[in-house]
């Protein structure tokens, strides 16, 4: 299958789901005129027939909200829930950080309407932000609460039996089980962790990953907002692609009309960014209207681009720092057409 009949089909997915009769109804799928089918019908008419007023819309979006308190996370929240884990001090003055991982089972409603039978860290989709500091012992447990064999591999320096790869002793974990994972932190940077059990992609686009930061010992320079994207997919019919993309688990979650971020003119952002996605090659970050200073992999403190696109590999990622010079209102999305129409797309409202 060609990449254009692909798009085709996922597009149709979508249109199949908006006449009733492909797997989700239109009411299940709270998909309106002005929402998708006035996206998807432009792409083809090149003209917007139905939909809302001129000039309040430019991109597909659905209508409506998940049910973030029954999904148990809400990705505005997750944009700055660091965890420093259970914080103490070993007898050699090195200072521990513990953490519990458990993988289980979890129903997600990804957009109203549409639920994704996901698989979980603590719930969550991506699981929590580990962050600790260059030097530091880290000890994780995971937890299998699962039907289905899974682990927890790290990016970082570490030996090989806690890499979570091959067998039990190294931490591929059988449902009931449990595994702890402990090493010190290093390099610094921006990390990530995932399950590493086989079908590999499957079990990382069910939903279990996660941001692993490893603060350098003297700290970054200071900046006002600090906040994490993990960018990643779902492919709700199992076909091996993607039917939806985002940002923190819920696609067009950070949509101008849903939960845009804010910020202030002249305030200094920092963004983790990961990308995590499977079955597509690649990902992207743009930013409107600004350009950011980039530091691939956050392993130095210099940075090695000052631009305002990046692409990434599955597993690449990078810290971008900037600021908004002009009040206004902001988008940021995957510079892949058909990603940001998926849900691969956010907004900053930038106050002066
Ligand atoms: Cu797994």
């Amino acid at each position: 299958m060609t990449e254009d009949s692909q798009a085709i089909s996922r597009r149709g997915f979508v249109r199949a789901g908006i006449g009733g009769t492909g797997l989700i109804g239109a009411a299940a799928l709270g998909i309106t005129q002005g929402g998708f089918a006035q996206g998807v019908e432009s792409l083809g008419a090149g003209t917007h027939t139905t939909g809302p007023e001129p000039g309040t819309h430019v991109m597909p979006t659905v209508v409506g909200e998940v049910d973030h308190a029954k999904n148990g996370f809400n990705p505005t929240a997750m944009l700055t829930d660091f965890d420093g884990g259970k914080v103490s001090t070993l007898p050699s003055g090195q200072t521990l950080r513990e953490y519990n991982l458990v993988a289980q089972n979890q129903t997600i409603e990804i957009v109203p309407g549409v639920e994704f039978a996901a698989w979980t860290y603590n719930g969550r989709i991506p699981g929590p932000t580990i962050r600790v500091t260059e030097g530091d012992r880290v000890r994780i447990t995971m937890v299998n609460a699962s039907d289905h064999p899974h682990s927890t591999h790290f990016h970082g320096v570490h030996p090989g039996l806690v890499d979570g790869v091959f067998d039990m002793q190294s931490g591929v974990v059988q449902p009931g089980g449990r595994h702890t994972y402990e090493f010190d932190a290093e390099p610094f940077g921006l990390h990530l962790y995932h399950c590493h059990t086989a079908p590999l992609a499957k079990h990382i686009a069910k939903g279990l990953y996660g941001t692993f930061i490893i603060d350098p010992k003297g700290g970054r320079p200071a900046v006002d907002r600090e906040m994490v994207m993990v960018m990643a997919g779902y492919d709700v019919d199992f076909d091996g692609a993607n039917d939806f993309y985002l940002v923190n688990g819920i696609p067009f979650h950070y949509d101008h009309g849903k939960h845009p971020i804010t910020l202030r003119v002249g305030e200094k952002v920092r963004v983790y960014l990961v990308n995590i996605l499977e079955y597509d090659i690649a990902n992207s970050f743009h930013l409107h209207a600004n350009f950011f200073h980039y530091f691939p992999t956050g392993t130095s403190l210099t940075p090695a681009e000052f631009t305002d696109t990046i692409a990434l590999m599955q597993g690449q990622r990078g810290i971008l720092e900037f600021s908004y010079k002009h009040p206004g209102r902001y988008m940021f999305h995957a510079h892949k057409t058909e990603f940001a129409e998926l849900g691969w797309t956010g907004v900053f409202e930038v106050s002066a």
